[in-house]
């Protein structure tokens, strides 16, 4: 069998979203030792990141199945996007991923690739950085559930609110980043917006790679070619939104 080369973002794992965390463990257990796995950023929802202890974290079924694939010899790395930044080290060391720094370039059967989270080019509100910063990460942890409950409804309550206009003015900043590599690069693999996009005809062409909160969507190469698969899942975790995710709690994008 060929080795084949699997790309996904976004899952934004949580303990109070276990759907979607068994998806992607049922979806890591066809992939095979003999592969490799790149994920683009936001793993783990700064929820869990910043509120889970390490004990806590690894009972997560998607972090155990990863450090089980990692461990059968499987290649894993891992870019940390806005949500995980703070994550690095406990990828590394309790998952035994690699850490991949943006922009990451890299050749794939003979394919040029560019891989970016996509939080840093440009597009997002300035507020949002302040989210980034370490401190927010442990203040965030450290405050009651009674405070960080409500604090996380009403950030999912604005990123909803805006998320379209949010979605588009990503989508276009990340068409004239691809854009301007052509002839450089094959093909421009972004995560962080969670609408999956394949502009297959674009040179290079751009993949938005998706969020896992009411699908699947990754992208896989192999001798084959480069495909890029979207499973919707009807028993998602939360309301199904066709083209847009309405996913309460931090988690757009
Ligand atoms: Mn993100």
């Amino acid at each position: 069998m060929t080795v084949a080369h699997y790309f996904a973002s976004d899952i934004h794992l949580r303990f109070d979203r276990a759907d979607r965390d068994r998806r992607f463990q049922a979806w890591l257990s066809r992939i095979r030792p003999s592969d490799s796995l790149v994920i683009v950023g936001d793993l783990c929802d700064f929820w869990m990141g910043s509120r889970s202890s390490v004990p806590v974290l690894m009972r997560s079924p998607s972090l155990q199945a990863l450090a089980a694939f990692r461990g059968a010899g499987g290649s894993l790395a891992i870019m940390p996007g806005n949500h995980d930044i703070w994550m690095r080290d406990r990828y590394e060391t309790l998952l035994g991923a690699r850490i991949l720094h943006e922009p990451h370039e890299m050749t794939v059967l003979g394919r040029r690739l560019r891989l970016v989270h996509g939080h840093l080019l440009g597009a997002r509100r300035p507020w949002k950085a302040i989210m980034e910063s370490q401190a927010f990460f442990r203040g965030f942890g450290l405050l009651p559930g009674s405070v960080a409950r409500p604090l996380d409804e009403i950030l999912a309550w604005r990123n909803n609110r805006g998320l379209l206009a949010d979605e588009e003015r990503h989508l276009k900043v990340y068409r004239e980043y691809a854009g301007s590599l052509a002839g450089t690069t094959d093909l421009v693999i972004i995560g962080h917006v969670h609408r999956p996009v394949d502009d297959h005809h674009a040179n290079p062409r751009l993949v938005v790679l998706g969020g896992w909160q009411h699908r699947s969507s990754y992208l896989v190469i192999n001798e084959e070619g480069v495909h890029f698969h979207i499973e919707n899942d009807r028993a998602g975790d939360s309301p199904i939104a066709p083209a847009i995710d309405s996913d309460p709690g931090l988690s757009s994008p």
